[in-house]
């Protein structure tokens, strides 16, 4: 399936401009720093990682809204970067992993991934819908945008001209969600987007809830899979240091187990694990935080229990 099958590159992405709050920019540096690439090299991995990419930032003065998105210039000209770097990495048959970093990263992720295998599908798993268009948004903040830009819904903003609108509504699928903005709920309802909130791991477990989320998006198991990993998806108490916590969210084991269940679907050809924020809250919940990351990263990479 993949030319280059045991090769993970690795692209460290210290970006926060589709959101407001600093620090989620370090995110990646505390998670290669807690030792990750490591971990993953003891999971019989390649691991290619060439320094955390440098984008060139943009002063505000400079990039003032456009509409009411926030930073455009600058989330336009990092996503795209990103997508270039993640479609080359594909296209040599390395498994891109992206460390975020803010959101909007996966307009770039999942372009990349896209442009590579037309007919992959994403899993995104997510406290939020990250759906919002630029006339849904009340924020502004692109990172709550990026899946509605990937399928070309809204107002067509010519600075993100470039990304093509190449996801349909029935190759993504939610899991974890609990924070949907009134617009974004019309919106996943217009287009028929599937989606398994908190309700649905409370009703059915998670087991069965991963199990329905592939039969929709990849009922024959025969499409590539990118796994787009917000970590606010889990509950504050298990990853604290995050943007947008809300509470309710999926258990330790939860989010492991969407992870192991992925991989073992041997389909995964890129995962993002985004919005790792080690500057919110304290010195024990970031560790907390950026360790759990690191597990969830090894789960959906084939660390097993047994
Ligand atoms: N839906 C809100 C809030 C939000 C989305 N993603 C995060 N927060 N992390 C928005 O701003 O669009
Ligand atoms: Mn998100
Ligand atoms: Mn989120």
């Amino acid at each position: 399936f993949l030319p280059d099958p045991k090769t993970i590159a690795v692209v460290g992405c210290p970006f926060s401009g589709g959101q407001p709050k600093v620090g989620v920019d370090k995110g990646p540096i505390h998670l290669v720093e807690a030792g990750l690439l490591t971990q993953l090299k003891e999971l019989g991995w390649n691991v290619q990682f060439d320094g955390h990419h440098q984008f060139e930032e943009i002063s505000t003065a400079d990039d003032p809204p456009i509409g009411k998105l926030k930073n455009p210039r600058f989330v336009s000209r990092v996503t795209k970067a990103v997508a270039q770097v993640v479609g080359d990495h594909a296209k040599k048959g390395q498994l891109p992993l992206t460390l975020g970093g803010d959101h909007s990263l996966a307009m770039g992720t999942i372009s990349g991934t896209l442009d590579t295998y037309p007919d992959a599908c994403v899993v995104w798993v997510d406290a939020h819908a990250d759906i919002n268009t630029a006339d849904s948004t009340d924020s502004g903040n692109i990172h709550g945008m990026p899946v509605s830009f990937l399928m070309g819904l809204g107002s067509k903003i010519p600075e993100f001209g470039w990304v093509k609108s190449a996801l349909r509504p029935d190759r993504i699928v939610y899991i974890g969600l609990r924070d949907v903005d009134a617009g974004e709920k019309r919106i996943l309802k217009e287009n028929d987007i599937k989606a398994f909130s908190m309700h649905e791991v409370d009703k059915y477990g998670i087991g069965k809830v991963v199990e329905m989320a592939l039969d929709h998006v990849n009922p024959k198991r025969d499409r590539p899979i990118h796994l787009s990993f917000d970590v606010d998806a889990l509950d504050p108490s298990v990853a604290p240091s995050t943007g947008t916590p809300v509470r309710g969210g999926l258990t330790f084991r939860e989010g492991h187990y969407i992870c192991e269940a992925i991989y073992e679907t041997g389909l995964l050809v890129a995962l993002d694990l985004m919005e790792v924020n080690p500057s919110l809250a304290d010195e024990e919940s970031v560790k907390q935080t950026v360790t759990v990351g690191c597990s969830l990263v090894r789960s959906a990479l084939g660390e097993t229990l047994l």
